[in-house]
């Protein structure tokens, strides 16, 4: 097995050693998985080929004659943008450059915001790193590209086998001019429950040494004291610190005052105390209307020094008017998604705003030839995702009504299905705002919103009414993230927890009332590696280590799939989602200029023993790949 090891090495046969090749390439003595990359893709290839991807299994397909989307080429260089103008000016004073700029600087959330809301946050790096290139040299403008974070990070491990931090580097890698910007939910990290504070900065300092450069911070809650350690260690890394208010209700509905003016300027006054550098107004739920947007904006623009970055959802369809209402109102910054990624729960239409303001005084300066070749690009790999679309139609008013954020949309509709509710998603988008109201009327966002879907499955499948969940003659089965929730484990909201439904999901236990992070204890950091070191036969690095202390259920079942499997975020889409059929042929690049041609040559029926022989040639020589059956 060592002789094998050496001999299928990549860098032994690349001729890439040296005579101590022996000693310092520990995977040799690795006998348990001593399969070089190729093989392992081949083996990923055969198996989905045999068995389909459990994620799309039931699910449209892409049309057949959907074209292999390719990037479009820029021959200019990358121009200096604005990540060597944080590197000259700091973060403050990015900032002030930031309040000085008349343009309206766009931050593009395509490559995660916009699939996270349209393809239930299933897009590859693999196709989001492919374009990477094409925006440093086509939008050397743009003030930044939103890429990680929110739910990207655990579904990127669960659900499409490969590693956050390798996508973030890819992206990194090629984008030498433009801001990377990540999204944080404060205590919860990138989870959804709240870490101990070590956890939480040893996350931070990591995405900050991958190369992140903007720190979007919020809570669940807009309860500020569960921003402050994300915050505090993000101010500690010099990069751009964006704390965010989540945005609730209607401002100028004066039956939901919860939610006022008054409201959003104070947040906005305290959160300026914390020390961050820009102020994120984050739209989730897409419920900023136009004159909202007018008034809301032009107070902020007044009575805060920093400048002011608008995120919003198309959910309604009107959203780019309140994008416009915000330019006019002096917002410094906002959020668009490509053009084939924009729109209904998404982010509105990068495009289609660029070319509204051309010509204005607010003129974006992007160029739109090159939103055109990059949007191209992005339809073309929109329609390998064709499995993860919703059956939205269309923009809906109802979303004034549940209040739903545009990244939890989809999932929940999903959630809805699996359950059987398909049919009576009107009731599950009313119950969610019943549920809404039994919590007090709070701000819904991961993953508060988590819990309000929660309850409000419940309610349907079990035919409860609010009135019903509140009888305290009536047995009621929370779920445990609302019992958490109602416990203060998320957080206080404004105005505090309601007491009857409180102490009926608590059943007699204390609430607490101060942060659940102060209460947890600190991880032990070694401890916890020493864990991932003995679950990967190796000493793990500080990134898986920030990867298992997220979570470790969803990284441990991740690290042997990558063991077995090798580097599968570098297949093809179709490929990675449906395999081969027999005359097929695929080029895997696995690192810059190592390119595999593979060939699915044959595929044997199954054997008696359950195994199926897939062939494959592989740079032109044979090889054979056997996949278990497991119809
Ligand atoms: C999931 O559980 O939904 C995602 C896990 C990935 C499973 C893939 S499918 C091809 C390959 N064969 C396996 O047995 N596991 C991986
Ligand atoms: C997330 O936390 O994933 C979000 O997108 C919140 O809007
Ligand atoms: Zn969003």
């Amino acid at each position: 097995p060592f002789l094998e090891n050496v001999l299928t090495h990549d860098d032994f046969t690349a001729c890439r050693y040296t005579t101590r090749f022996i000693d310092t390439t520990p995977e040799l003595f690795d006998f348990g998985g001593r399969r070089d990359r190729a093989t392992k893709l081949l083996a990923w290839i055969a198996d989905v080929t045999v068995n389909g991807h459990p994620e799309v299994k039931g699910r449209a397909r892409p049309s057949a004659n959907a074209r292999t989307p390719e990037p479009p080429a820029f021959l200019n260089a990358p121009a200096p943008g604005t990540r060597q103008l944080l590197d000259q000016l700091g973060p403050k004073g990015f900032a002030d450059w930031m309040l000085a700029q008349e343009r309206v600087l766009v931050t593009d959330t395509t490559m995660r915001d916009a699939h996270q809301s349209l393809l239930a946050t299933r897009m590859r790096a693999h196709d989001i790193a492919r374009v990477a290139d094409s925006y440093a040299r086509g939008l050397p403008g743009l003030l930044s590209l939103e890429c990680w974070g929110g739910a990207a990070f655990d579904v990127s491990m669960r659900f499409l086998s490969e590693d956050p931090w390798e996508g973030l580097a890819k992206i990194r890698e090629q984008v030498p001019n433009i801001l990377t910007q990540t999204l944080v939910r404060g205590a919860n990290g990138v989870g959804y429950a709240n870490y101990p504070d070590n956890v939480v900065r040893f996350f931070i300092r990591q995405a900050a040494e991958a190369g992140m450069d903007i720190f979007r911070v919020f809570d669940c809650l807009n309860w500020i004291e569960n921003m402050r350690v994300s915050i505090d260690e993000a101010l500690k890394t010099g990069k751009l610190v964006e704390g965010a208010i989540c945005y609730a209700g209607d401002l100028l509905d004066p039956n939901r005052s919860k939610y006022d003016l008054k409201y959003y300027v104070s947040m906005a006054k305290e959160l300026e105390k914390t020390g961050i550098h820009v102020l994120g107004l984050k739209d989730m739920g897409g419920l900023v209307k136009p004159a909202a947007a007018r008034v809301l904006f032009k107070a902020l623009k007044e009575e805060i020094g920093l400048p002011v970055h608008f995120h919003t959802h198309d959910t309604s369809g009107v959203a780019g008017a309140s994008v416009l209402a915000a330019v006019e109102a002096g917002v410094d910054a906002v959020d668009l998604a490509m053009d084939a990624m924009s729109g209904m729960t998404s982010q509105p239409c990068l495009g289609s705003i660029v070319e509204a303001l051309r010509g204005s005084a607010r003129d974006t300066g992007l160029d739109p030839e090159a939103i055109r070749r990059i949007s191209f690009y992005w339809e073309g790999v929109r329609a390998q995702y064709a499995a993860f679309e919703s059956d939205l139609k269309g923009p809906a008013s109802e979303v004034y009504l549940h209040e739903m954020p545009g990244g939890q949309f989809t999932n929940l509709k999903e959630q809805a299905r699996s359950m059987g509710l398909e049919s009576r998603w009107h009731e599950v988008a009313r119950a969610y705002r019943d549920a809404n109201d039994l919590f007090g009327d709070i701000i819904k966002v991961t993953p508060s919103s988590k819990v309000v879907g929660d309850l409000a499955l419940m309610m349907v499948s079990q035919g409860l009414s609010a009135a019903d969940v509140l009888d305290p003659a009536r047995d009621v089965a929370f779920p445990a993230s609302a019992v958490a929730m109602l416990h203060g484990e998320y957080g206080q909201p404004l105005g505090g927890w309601p007491p009857a439904l409180q102490n009926k999901a608590l059943k007699g236990e204390q609430p607490i009332t101060v942060r659940y992070g102060s209460l947890l204890e600190d991880a032990d950091l070694e401890a916890e590696r020493a864990d991932v070191s003995a679950l990967l036969g190796r000493t793990a690095s500080d990134r898986e280590l920030a990867s298992y202390l997220m979570y470790p259920k969803v990284f441990s079942d991740f690290a042997p799939v990558v063991a077995k499997f090798g580097p599968v975020s570098a297949l093809p889409t179709p490929v990675f989602f449906y395999g081969m059929k027999p005359g097929d042929e695929t080029t895997i690049e696995i690192e810059r200029g190592k390119t595999l041609m593979v060939r699915l040559t044959a595929l044997g029926e199954t054997r008696d023993d359950g195994q199926v022989e897939v062939f494959f040639e592989l740079n032109g020589q044979p090889r054979m790949i056997l996949a278990t059956d497991r119809a």
